[in-house]
């Protein structure tokens, strides 16, 4: 019983000699110290020594046994010292290496266009205001010349609000911007260049409309500003965004917020304005060389009244079109259904 419970413990020490790594230490206090280990079988059989030797040998195994638990301490200590020591090599990291980049994202072409659009504007001394999406009636028809039941306020095909109303009327969401022009007149801060780019929403859904939109409106509020004044400013937009070989031209339209009144033009960037292709066909994008812009106008004297501004002393211009058909405009973008911007697919929005 002595000689063998010797041999294991030499059996022991000498594959601890040998063990490299933590797992095969514990491997080594398995095989003998576990519960179907060798000197756990031994200590089991004591049973089978007479009973007077029982003292002894149960003595010696216990000996035993805690000299090979020392042992497999100790030999833990010493590969973890050395693990420790070795740690500089085995994982080293060099700081000065370039990190791994995050997927980075950009800003969605609307928002793209807007920055653009107020870039170009606040070089003519134009001021980007705010003013809510949501918004009295008074606002958005009422003082634009436009009264209850008058039909005109059935082309914006308006979201009214399901809210109580107040002396300014029922609450809309605004179906364009032009609300702006009110809000900033009835400041009264006069003169006044502002432009108002915002959400516009109208019950609308097809291949060039969408129900929720922007549109950047104008205002330019002075002594004797005229036509030829909100040509300058259109021409001048038309050659800073679109290029230098636009123009713009206007053609008499109906607005009861200005008078008189325009639809604004802008000569085609697809056929150069021609209405004739590369392949002298009828252009594909544009009505005979030019393409819709927006509306915009002189404004109207009922609309000073409304906002106390006196029409004898004052006169204005004012001009509103969609971002989105803007954007599309451009040229060399074809986008030939105004939804694709609001589809979220990144193969779309990536190219931009
Ligand atoms: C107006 O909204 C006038 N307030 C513009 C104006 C301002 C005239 C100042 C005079 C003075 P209109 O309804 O035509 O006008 O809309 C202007 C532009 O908004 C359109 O040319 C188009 O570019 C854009 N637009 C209108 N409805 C939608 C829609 N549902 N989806 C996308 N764009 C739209």
């Amino acid at each position: 019983m002595e000689d063998a419970l010797n041999g294991l413990k030499l059996a022991v020490d000498s594959a601890l000699e040998s063990a490299k790594t933590d797992m095969e230490v514990e491997a080594i206090e398995i095989k003998y110290l576990g519960r179907k280990g060798e000197l756990t079988a031994m200590l089991k059989n004591l049973t089978n020594v007479p009973a007077a030797d029982r003292p002894v040998y149960g003595a010696m195994a216990n000996g035993i046994k805690r000299q090979m638990e020392t042992a497999i301490s100790a030999k833990r200590r010493i590969l973890s010292v050395v693990k420790m020591a070795n740690l500089a090599d085995t994982e080293r990291v060099d700081v000065t290496e370039p990190g791994e980049r995050p997927p980075e994202g950009h800003l969605h072409v609307t928002t793209q266009a807007i920055n653009e659009l107020t870039t170009i504007f606040e070089k003519i001394g134009f001021t980007r205001t705010r003013y809510p999406e949501v918004d009295w009636d008074w606002y958005a028809f009422e003082a634009l010349n436009m009264p209850a039941d008058h039909p005109a306020r059935d082309e914006w095909e308006t979201f009214f609000m399901d809210a109580p109303g107040s002396k300014k009327g029922r609450m809309v969401l605004t179906p364009h911007t032009s609300n702006g022009q009110i809000h900033e007149l009835e400041k009264g801060d006069l003169p006044i260049r502002m432009i108002n780019i915002a959400k516009c929403y109208r019950r609308q859904i097809d291949a060039t409309h969408i129900p929720m939109f922007h549109q950047i409106e104008g205002l330019y509020v002075d002594r004797n500003v005229s036509i030829t004044h909100l040509r300058g400013v259109l021409d001048y937009f038309a050659k800073a965004f679109f290029g230098p070989d636009r123009v713009t031209r206007l053609r008499p339209f109906h607005f009861r917020f200005t008078e008189p009144s325009f639809e604004i033009d802008i000569s085609c960037g697809v056929c150069g304005g021609t209405g004739i292709n590369t392949e002298r066909q009828k252009c594909r994008v544009c009505k005979r060389g030019w393409v819709e812009l927006g509306g915009a106008g002189m404004v109207h004297p009922n609309v000073f009244k409304a906002c106390n501004v006196d029409p004898k002393k004052w006169s204005g211009l004012a001009f509103g079109w969609g971002v989105e058909r803007t954007f599309m405009m451009k040229s060399g973008l074809q986008i030939d259904d105004i939804r694709t911007l609001y589809k979220n697919d990144l193969r779309f929005l990536k190219q931009f």
